[in-house]
This record gives structure tokens, C-alpha cells and sequence, in this order.
């Protein structure tokens, strides 16, 4: 904001001139960044020296650039003064932040421009979930020492999938329930479709605020603005991939495996599909949370009222680092339950847990497991895929 001030206040900047000494050099306009590893596209330059020339009459610029000046202004105000700590997923409790803390790396992405006759175009960052191959380190042969203790560690995880659990009616989680192929497999899926058209982006609201997450949707584009799923996404124009057939396999295994935990914990006249229905997914939204990520308690009450009314699940993938899940009746945080969230677990929610609120308290960093990132060069995060149907 040290840029910031001095345009705000042209009468203080003249008064400031006229008591310097000459030889004083006064900071009449703040610079661009001066690392960049990537020229910035012309619209991008033009809404950055706009924003700079504040006081300048805009008309000669089309809306289209008007609206990358508004959305860079927006980041600057906002990003000095705080933002209300959450908003909804209907904009009032997503937790929001402004600024670049889940943004690529310098230099690791590509900035496009979307069509504005599309879009109204604001500009999205196409975000890589993986590092760039150059990072990867050079792998020796593990000793055998080394094989014996990730052999170890291996069936100790498999262990952990006995501690499934109902945690309340509808609402289970599968531990370890992908296997190591999978996540290698749904990471590096994730990773060419977050790149291509519709891929990751940084979601946000049209004055500015954005959520702490990077977020692709497959089968449908869901719009954290309008709170609808639509075939286009507004942003930028794109449609969003489809839903690898692969994701919708583990998707069916895991209700199975619901099922089953379900039987066994309330026995055998139960009825489990009345406990937690079925459910073929058309809508996936893929989050990347990288450190300080996270989600404020929201519902999911996006879908259709069928789906809502009959109580199909959520079913929810965990990759990469462990996170603190929230989930209770209310939005009172104080008042929620917690949950940890490590690598390959599912979580499913449906039937009376489909309306929990719930949400990301934390990222715990560096909890990954070191053979998955050794082998995806998946960023330090979180990847997290809910899969649903309309
Ligand atoms: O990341 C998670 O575990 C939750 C994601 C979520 O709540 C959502 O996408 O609606």
C-alpha cells in the first residue's frame, strides 16, 4: 500500500514536492513488479497502468478492461484492509481471502485473457497441481532398507482402513480407501484437465474477494457468484471437462463399502439405502487447497431439489496433506465437529448428514505421503474432489 497512498492523495503528493529537497527522489508512481518471469499480456499492462493513472478519464477503454482495472483495484483495497473472516457458499460464509496465497509460483503459469464477449472477461491463471518436472529431484534406487520401511508403512496403512467409521447416520468415511495406483492415477488426471480449458482457477466474487482455494468443476461448472451450475463458466467462458469414468468407479465402490459399514452397524433388517441412498455422479468440484488453505462452514444445497429432497451423497476424495474437516448442524464453528482428513480417505455424506454444514478449518503441511509426492510432484496441499449428482 506504500504504492498506494500517494495517488490517493494527489494534494499530499504535490505538498510533498514542494518541501523535498531537489535532489530527494520522490516515489511519484509505484512501479510494476519488477521480477516477472512472463511478459504480461497487453490487456493485462494496460488495466495495471490504468489502475496507476486512477485519476485519468477511462472512456477509451473497452468494459472488458475496465472490469481487470476494477478486479486489480479490488485486490489492492481489499487486500490491506482484511476481509470479514467467512462468507457462505452463496457468498455470505465461504472463507475468503484476497491475494496470491494459492496462486502459482512466479513464473509457473500461463495468463490468459478470457473472451469477453463470453465472459464479461476477467482474466483467469490456468494453476498447475503438480511441480514443473525440472523440480523433480534425481531419484537413486531406494536401499533395501529403505523398501523394507515403506513396505512397513504400507501395511500399517491398511491397517488404518479398519478404523472406518460411521460418524453419525449417513455420514461415513472410508479410511485409506484409495489405494496408492489411484491417487497416482486422480492426481495426475487432475493435473492435465486443471491445466487444459475449464481447468483450476482461483474462484471469487465480482467485488473482488476470492476464495483460498484453487477450483475446477467437472461435468458441470458450479459458480460461487450466482450459486448455479451451468454448462459455461461465466468467468471465462470455458466448459468443464467431464468426469474421468475411472473417478466414477471408485465413486460406486465407495458407496458399496458405505453400504456395507452401514449393514454392519445397525444390522442385517436395516434397510442401508434408506440411511444412505445410492448415487451416479454427474457434477465433481476438484478444490486444491495449498497451505493456508480453507473452506468456511457452508451446505451444499446446490443441486437439484430431487437430489437434495432424496438425500444423495457427497462423496468426498482427500489427497495430499491432511486437512482439519468441520462438520455439524450449524454454522457456529465453536459448536462443529472435527474430523482429520488424510491422504486416500473418502468421505461420504448423505441421506439425513446431507445438509450438515461443513467445511476446511486447516491444512496440515508437509503430511503428505512422501512416495505420492516423490511420484506426482503434487504441490504441498491438498487435493480434494466432492463428486455429487444433479
Ligand atoms: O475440501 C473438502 O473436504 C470439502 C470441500 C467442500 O466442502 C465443497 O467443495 O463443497
Amino acid at each position: 500500500m506504500l504504492l498506494y497512498l500517494p495517488l490517493r492523495s494527489p494534494v499530499l503528493a504535490t505538498r510533498c514536492r514542494a518541501f523535498r529537497a531537489p535532489t530527494t527522489p520522490i516515489p511519484l508512481r509505484p512501479r510494476p513488479p519488477a521480477r516477472r518471469s512472463l511478459p504480461l499480456p497487453r490487456q493485462v499492462k494496460m488495466a495495471w497502468e490504468d489502475m496507476l493513472h486512477d485519476h485519468h478519464p477511462r472512456s477509451r477503454q473497452p468494459p472488458h478492461v475496465r472490469q481487470v482495472v476494477q478486479t486489480l483495484k479490488a485486490s489492492v483495497h481489499q487486500g490491506d484492509k482484511g476481509l470479514p473472516p467467512s462468507f457462505s457458499k452463496n457468498k455470505e460464509h465461504l472463507q475468503v481471502v484476497l491475494g496470491t496465497g494459492d496462486s502459482p509460483a512466479r513464473g509457473e503459469c500461463s495468463t490468459k485473457i478470457g473472451s469477453p464477449d463470453l465472459c464479461g472477461s476477467v482474466p483467469s491463471v490456468s494453476f498447475d497441481i503438480c511441480l514443473p518436472q525440472k523440480a523433480r529431484p534425481i531419484k537413486l534406487n531406494p536401499s533395501l532398507l529403505q523398501q523394507n520401511r515403506e513396505k512397513r508403512k504400507e501395511r500399517e496403512q491398511a491397517k488404518i482402513s479398519n478404523q472406518n467409521m460411521r460418524l453419525q447416520p449417513g455420514m461415513i468415511l472410508l479410511k485409506n480407501f484409495l489405494k496408492h495406483n489411484d491417487q497416482v492415477e486422480i492426481i495426475g488426471q487432475c493435473q492435465r484437465l486443471g491445466v487444459g480449458s475449464g481447468g483450476f482457477y482461483q474462484p471469487g466474487y465480482e467485488d473482488g474477494a476470492k476464495l483460498s482455494l484453487q477450483m475446477m468443476c467437472l461435468g458441470k461448472n458450479w459458480d460461487p457468484q450466482t450459486s448455479l451450475y451451468e454448462d459455461i463458466r461465466r468467468v471465462d467462458g470455458t466448459k468443464a471437462p467431464q468426469i474421468p469414468l475411472h473417478f466414477k468407479k471408485l465413486v460406486e465402490e465407495a458407496i458399496q463399502a458405505s453400504h456395507a459399514l452401514v449393514q454392519q452397524h445397525t444390522g442385517s433388517s436395516h434397510p442401508v439405502k434408506a440411511e444412505l441412498p445410492n448415487m451416479l455422479p454427474d457434477l465433481c468440484i476438484v478444490n486444491f487447497y495449498s497451505n493456508n488453505g480453507k473452506l468456511g462452514l457452508h451446505q451444499d444445497k446446490d443441486e437439484s431439489r430431487e437430489s437434495l429432497d432424496q438425500g444423495l451423497p457427497v462423496v468426498s476424495f482427500s489427497l495430499g496433506d491432511t486437512a482439519d474437516f468441520l462438520y455439524g448442524d450449524s454454522r457456529d464453528v465453536n459448536k462443529a465437529n472435527s474430523v482429520r482428513l488424510e491422504n486416500g480417505d473418502v468421505l461420504i455424506f448423505g441421506g439425513q448428514s446431507r445438509h450438515i454444514f461443513h467445511g476446511v478449518l486447516r491444512i496440515h503441511p508437509g503430511t503428505a505421503p512422501k512416495r505420492l509426492v516423490e511420484e506426482t510432484l503434487l504441490r504441498p496441499g491438498r487435493l480434494n474432489l466432492t463428486f455429487r449428482q444433479f
